[in-house]
């Protein structure tokens, strides 16, 4: 049977063409790339075209994905196995919301605020306090540390109200009075590993503004529900970022915030309802803020099967 070859003639002939122009000579080693001569520093005007060809760059990218609904939208998925989330999510960075993993976990039907006085009593708790009264409470996070008792903590936040919360921040002090919650709790093999998540408690009306973790988190709604607002790291252009992870423009939905931030007015978003039972994939660097709708329990799980890695190396100050 006679051979095909791979290419004809022609279009050896225009590979030819097109190597020489890039000043290859077949049959001849080629030369050693001449050095660029590399500039000692650039000029303040060249670092922000620089600047500019990035974020147009990150730009492009994103409206790019945005041509089709499948790529750019927020997934749902349920029975979702740990390849198919490592695959799908975990590796490219994308979010999705996780349905029914959490089913049968005893908290789901527990974690009342009489319940969890009743089950931690007076131990004495960390919590986020006294952020009425200061509007950079999240990024003077220190200055609100609080102590009390958690049947005090617990009456100061069940009306409502975002005076006090008990957050990820305060998990390390907490560890020991919060470890009678464990019983509650399942597992989510497929996805992470035994390490504790990092508990928060507060009434309706708590907010947590825009901001963006040094790792990828997984968010378990326990009890009552939170509108999270989600938005890629291509749009941190436009979200005034000059504070370590947070964004200037605090909160998307406040119109006054907006009026004076308008490069943020249209950003693309994910707009997701956390219910009990849900979980939700935030990955590193993704833009979000948190506000909960009611009486909210949730955890922060950063112990992924996969390496978790970029907080090390992220330039702080
Ligand atoms: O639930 C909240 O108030 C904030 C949660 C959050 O930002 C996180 O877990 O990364």
């Amino acid at each position: 049977m006679a051979k095909t070859p791979p290419f004809s003639d022609a279009d050896s002939m225009r590979l030819q063409m097109a190597l020489r122009q890039t000043g290859f000579q077949p049959g001849r080693p080629a030369a050693p790339a001449r050095p660029q001569p590399v500039k000692a520093k650039a000029t303040p005007a060249e670092e922000l075209l620089a600047l500019k060809r990035r974020e147009w760059l990150l730009d492009v990218m994103e409206r790019q994905r945005a041509l089709s609904a499948y790529a750019s939208g927020l997934l749902t998925a349920e029975n979702l196995s740990g390849d198919e989330f490592l695959d799908n999510f975990y590796a490219p960075g994308r979010p999705v919301l996780i349905k029914g993993a959490m089913a049968g976990w005893p908290a789901l039907d527990r974690w009342t605020p009489d319940y969890l006085a009743e089950r931690i009593g007076d131990a004495e708790v960390e919590f986020q306090g006294g952020r009425k009264s200061a509007a950079d409470y999240e990024i003077r996070k220190d200055r609100h540390r609080r102590r009390a008792p958690f049947r005090t903590f617990i009456d100061m936040v069940r009306d409502g109200g975002n005076d006090a919360y008990l957050t990820a921040y305060n998990s390390a002090r907490n560890a020991p009075a919060l470890a009678p919650l464990h019983d509650d709790l399942g597992h989510l093999d497929a996805y992470l590993t035994r390490a504790p998540g990092m508990v928060w408690i507060g009434g309706a009306a708590t907010f947590t503004q825009l901001h963006f973790d040094l790792t990828n988190n997984l968010l378990a709604q326990v009890t009552g529900t939170k509108q999270v607002i989600l938005v890629p790291p291509s749009q941190t252009g436009r979200l005034a970022h000059h504070r370590h992870v947070f964004s200037d423009v605090v909160d998307l939905t406040d119109p006054a915030r907006l009026a004076q931030f308008p490069k943020a007015r249209d950003v693309p978003r994910y707009e997701v309802r956390l219910t009990p039972g849900d979980l939700l994939f935030i990955p590193i660097g993704w833009w979000h803020q948190v506000r909960s709708e009611s009486f909210s329990t949730m955890l922060t799980y950063t112990g992924f099967r996969w390496p978790n890695a970029g907080h090390e190396s992220y330039p702080a100050d």
